[in-house]
């Protein structure tokens, strides 16, 4: 049998991956979006929204531990936490190991995402089983607009901001995420690639600026995104982000209190990188 490859169609990205694929497991087209699980021999199953990996079942750990652990950790208390997006449940995944959640609520715009996660990734989607869990499908820009002092953790795991994720990324939606977060109340959300991207965590990181005292950024390896070097972006309303307010004791496979430190960049790079002194 000849190979058959599938080419990533990333809106930014100066490459493209191209991926060996065994068999294409699934494929439609939601209200919202293209919807594609294809079978790989090295990465297992990938979730490909409208050309783009989202996930694949070999490395999603190092995507969704670090997305969700940072802020999870940087809190002493979360018992309320409002995911945006994240419909394959990966990041919700990683929220409820937390004992001390109450409640998770996860806003996805594409109720197809969810069935196609629950149907093909049972490791990422177990977690809408547990009772802890409400899923809402709506638009997370709108839902958060209805929202005051309601969350410790508000945890943005949307696509690309290109077309209906851009709004998650403007000032505008910032301000509605600091009202509806508790007095103590910590957000995170991913900010694409340190190098490829720069200029968008660079405005990110400056919109933040303007709504949160305490931003900052940290980055973790993704081997199947372009550029492997991604950014999350964090802003704290009073708790220090850079190391855990509370003892690691969740089971991550590389997530932990030293990782969460080694996540943050330097001060001075930082600084540098975000006031243009310096470019990746
Ligand atoms: N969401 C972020 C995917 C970004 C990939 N972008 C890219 N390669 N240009 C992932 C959702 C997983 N829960």
């Amino acid at each position: 049998m000849k190979d058959v490859f599938f080419i990533e169609r990333d809106p930014y990205a100066p490459v493209r991956h191209c991926y060996t694929v065994s068999k294409v497991l699934y494929e439609s087209k939601s209200e919202y979006q293209e919807i594609m699980v294809l079978e790989t021999p090295e990465f297992g199953k990938l979730l490909v929204l409208d050309g783009v990996v989202q996930l694949d079942e070999k490395y999603e750990f190092m995507y969704h531990e670090f997305l969700a652990q940072v802020p999870m950790h940087a809190h002493p208390n979360p018992e309320t936490v409002l995911i945006i997006g994240g419909g394959d449940g990966g990041t919700l995944r990683e929220v409820l190991k937390h004992d001390c959640v109450k409640r998770a609520v996860l806003v996805d715009i594409d109720k197809e995402v969810i069935e196609v996660s629950k149907r093909f990734f049972p490791t990422l989607s177990s977690s809408f089983e547990d009772p802890r869990a409400i899923v809402i499908n709506e638009d997370g820009y709108k839902y958060v607009q209805d929202c005051e002092s309601e969350f410790d953790v508000i945890i943005v795991d949307s696509t690309d901001p290109v077309g209906f994720a851009h709004v998650l990324t403007t000032e505008e939606f910032f301000r509605f995420v600091h009202r509806a977060l508790k007095e103590d109340g910590i957000f995170t959300a991913q900010t694409e690639s340190i190098h490829y991207h720069l200029d968008m965590v660079v405005k990110i990181q400056k919109s933040l600026r303007k709504v949160f005292p305490i931003v900052d950024l940290f980055t973790s390896v993704v081997p199947i995104y372009a550029g492997y070097w991604w950014t999350y972006s964090i802003a704290s309303k009073k708790h220090p982000v850079r190391q855990p307010a509370r003892e690691v004791k969740v089971q991550t496979k590389i997530y932990s209190e030293e990782m969460h430190r080694y996540a943050f960049l330097p001060e001075g790079f930082y600084g540098r990188l975000i006031e243009g002194e310096f470019r990746l």
